[in-house]
């Protein structure tokens, strides 16, 4: 499978050289007009709808816009907890996930949970069956979700297939491809969408949140350093222990320390303040900083 290493114009990572290309920024101030369409395009074309959530952010990774067109449209859905390798599965919180069913927890990098996600879908694609006169179509299964939530790399696992490109960064997948599961089962990647009345391109709280959540890329965020701080409010000693330095909880001492320590520095024996906290934030969004 073709992860983390590989951007969308294919070249090799180097975490020193992050790019920030004008055509990439203007693909996401696209972003908001477009995707709410392609959401309730594919709400339509599909009768099962697989919403991939990240486990370590169950909530704030629900898009309750498309949540309440499955609903209008009568489509069924699978909740599916991707990520869950990043997560203690004894802390998370029982009761809020009670009401979210069928679920199914999967992890892509351990390959847990996948025969149950197929399990279910087959279930499910038969009961559908049964419904509607689908004798003669196949069933689709569209798959949404927050940007980088793992869609594509749900699709490869469930498929068997390296059908569609998966990438750390969020905004990795275009369009509308669709896999096939089985001969009567059709599989739909989509681009991920964040929910309108949640977008802002100018908000910088909302941009660090949604960085948090790894919804935009570390390399697309335009104040890296207010992302970091967000991040070391709510999570100060993981990011602490993960780099072994003390800094009181302040994002300010830490990007200053890790900066001297990486030897990230510019004019003036300074530290590079934005390429230090852009590491940070690719560090946090590849999940190599466990909330465990
Ligand atoms: N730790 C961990 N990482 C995962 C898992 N699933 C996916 N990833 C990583 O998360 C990143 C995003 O995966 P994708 O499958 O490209 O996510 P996506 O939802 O298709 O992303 P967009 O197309 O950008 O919306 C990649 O770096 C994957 O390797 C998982 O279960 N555990
Ligand atoms: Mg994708």
């Amino acid at each position: 499978m073709r992860v983390n290493q590989v951007y969308s114009h294919g070249k090799k990572h180097d975490s020193s050289r992050i790019s920030r290309s004008p055509q990439r920024l203007k693909n996401i101030k696209r972003q908001k007009g477009k995707y709410p369409l392609l959401a309730e395009k594919i709400v339509q074309m599909s009768d099962i709808i697989l919403e991939i959530l990240d486990s370590r952010f169950i909530k704030e990774t629900r898009n309750s816009e498309i949540e309440d067109m499955i609903k209008r449209e009568n489509k069924k859905i699978i909740y599916v907890f991707n990520k869950s390798d990043l997560i203690d599965l004894e802390k998370i919180d029982r009761g809020y996930i009670e009401k979210l069913n069928p679920k199914v927890f999967v992890s892509c990098t351990k390959r847990g949970g996948i025969k149950e996600l197929r399990d279910r879908i087959k279930i499910l694609a038969g009961k559908v069956k049964e419904h509607v006169d689908k004798r003669a179509n196949k069933i689709t299964v569209g798959v949404v979700g927050y940007p980088n939530t793992g869609k594509s790399s749900v699709i490869n696992l469930l498929s068997g297939k390296n059908a569609t490109r998966t990438g750390s960064e969020a905004g990795f997948t275009k369009g509308i491809i669709k896999v096939k599961l089985t001969s009567d089962i059709l599989l739909v990647d989509s681009p991920g969408i964040i929910p309108n009345k949640e977008y802002s391109s100018s908000n910088n709280l909302v941009m660090s949140q949604h960085t948090k959540l790894g919804a935009r890329a570390y390399n697309q965020v335009k104040e890296p350093e207010v992302a970091v701080a967000e991040i070391m409010k709510e999570f100060p000693s993981i990011i602490e222990n993960f780099y072994d330095i003390d800094s009181d909880g302040d994002s300010e001492v830490l990007i200053e320390n890790l900066g001297r320590q990486r030897k990230f520095l510019i004019k003036g024996n300074k530290v590079d303040e934005d390429r230090t906290a852009r590491l940070i934030l690719k560090d946090w969004q590849e999940g190599k900083i466990k909330r465990i």
